[in-house]
């Protein structure tokens, strides 16, 4: 495709505005919006008449090739990013899990699984346990859940929020209890319970209302902002939406999985059909989806991500007589931009500008990528999407473009539909086609937060302020 694109007519929306108008595109990047721009015959032109022009949705949850509970997710880097793109998803945000301990020697082998990328990417980094080096090395994620795997203590996790704020790193937390998630595998095998909705009933909604209780509590006793990633529950929204009025800097991610399906799937007789299904945490009952939706819709929770973790029906056998030994995760990349499209904006919850403000712009803000990604503005990467909202999507694992065999979204569709992906200005999507190149994709940086640099910012100051000088006390011999 042309290095020179011009999309014209469209509607153009940004978070903070939606016009008519054309955009130029030169070499990767944005050069102009505006109405009536005149072009030579070297440009590629996309007729967007009647159709959104909206920036490519990013993804700030995935895991790509991830090793995990004894296997590897079937999308790599490759293939997960060539699902996205078909989605109209042109960034994504990957999870680095440390190699023996070590973040760098994680760091290397994720750039290594990154060489093949289709789109840019950016990484989080996982901290699983605590010492002087990993203490050297940068950190940005904690893990409570899995006990004797990847799960940390409050201790540790004191730790990292200090280090977080000392680095201007944004901690972020999968808040799950993880002792009482142990405590409660036991019971179900106990009871004889075995199948996958062993894996629902062993973790309720409570133990993750817990460990985000926690997680936010002593995030706010160090004073440093705390991103929960994958809200599954009301009982974990609400301890968001109680922080925030009281002025914590809290931020909450749903994913696609919990605000779209009800937590039954596990339940089916058919052991391959529910164990599509087992993710932590969990997929909860019903009204938990709806209740997400409309923590969203209110700005309670603030973007939305996958937590793309897919292994086949194969893998998921691993678990067939014991539901602890399933892999643990669903899909979510391919299919993100047009669940949300359809359960929030088509259902009347959010407007259009709502809806980039959600997929895109505010994972570029809190991520401090911002307007480099999340807008189409002069100077932006060209990551762009067309959208007809006249169109409709289907889901099915036949035609989805990620390696799984099963997906949890089987049979969904709706309205909307992304026709053209642009992605680092090459067109990448279009009349139902990829064309992806591999190595195309950059790594993107996400600077730390300026705010927070000297560890030491207005809640501290204002805290330290307040301290009353200590008692002078005197021994009664004095
Ligand atoms: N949850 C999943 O379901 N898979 C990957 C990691 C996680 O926290």
């Amino acid at each position: 495709s042309s290095s020179k694109i011009l999309i014209k007519g469209g509607t153009v929306v940004n978070a903070h505005r939606e016009e008519v108008a054309d955009v130029y595109v030169e070499d990767g990047i944005i050069v102009a919006v505006k109405p009536n721009i005149k072009v030579g015959d070297d440009v590629t032109v996309l007729d967007a008449t009647g159709k959104f022009v909206m920036p490519g949705g990013i993804d700030p949850h995935t895991h790509l090739s991830f090793e995990f509970m004894g296997t590897e997710t079937v999308d790599d880097f490759f293939y997960g990013q060539a699902a996205a793109l078909a989605g109209g998803t042109t960034m994504h945000i990957d999870f680095v899990i440390p190699v023996s301990g070590s973040l760098t020697a994680g760091f290397e082998a994720y750039e290594k699984k990154a060489k093949k990328s289709c789109m840019d990417y950016g990484f989080h980094m996982a901290i699983t346990k605590w010492d002087e080096v990993v203490s050297k090395e940068m950190e940005i994620m904690f893990f409570l859940a899995y006990k004797g795997a990847l799960m940390i203590n409050d201790e540790l996790l004191l730790e990292g929020f200090k280090k977080c704020k000392s680095l201007g790193a944004l901690a972020m937390v999968h808040a799950e209890n993880g002792d009482a998630v142990y405590e409660g595998q036991k019971r179900m095998i106990e009871l004889g319970i075995f199948g996958p909705e062993g894996h629902t009933l062993s973790r309720p909604s409570l133990l993750e209302g817990e460990a985000t209780a926690r997680a936010i509590r002593l995030a706010g006793f160090v004073n440093t902002p705390l991103y929960v990633v994958h809200v599954m529950s009301i009982d974990a929204m609400e301890e968001i939406a109680t922080a925030r009025r009281k002025g914590q800097r809290v931020i909450g991610e749903p994913v696609v999985s919990g605000l779209t399906l009800d937590g039954s799937g596990v339940w089916d007789p058919d052991f391959v059909t529910a164990a599509k299904f087992v993710m932590s945490p969990p997929i909860r009952a019903s009204g938990h989806d709806k209740a997400l939706q409309a923590a969203l819709s209110t700005g309670i929770l603030q973007l939305v991500g996958t937590d793309h973790c897919s292994f086949n029906s194969t893998q998921k056998a691993l678990g067939i007589d014991d539901f602890r030994n399933i892999p643990n995760g669903v899909n979510g990349i391919e299919e993100r931009m047009h669940l949300v499209w359809d359960i929030m904006v088509e259902s009347g919850q959010i407007s259009v500008t709502d809806y980039v403000r959600i997929t895109s712009t505010e994972c570029a803000r809190i991520f401090n990528i911002y307007p480099r990604k999340g807008a189409i503005l002069p100077g932006s990467d060209a990551d762009i999407i067309i959208f007809n909202p006249n169109s409709s999507f289907e889901i099915t694992a036949k035609s989805h473009h990620s390696r799984s065999d099963t997906n949890v979204f089987e049979g969904r569709r709706g309205k909307g539909k992304v026709e053209v992906t642009i992605a680092g200005g090459r067109i990448v999507w279009e009349n139902d086609e990829l064309k992806v190149v591999p190595g195309s994709g950059k790594y993107v940086e996400m600077p730390p937060f300026a705010y927070l640099f000297n560890g030491i910012d207005k809640g501290d100051a204002e805290y330290l302020s307040s301290l009353r000088a200590p008692v002078k006390r005197f021994k009664s011999t004095d």
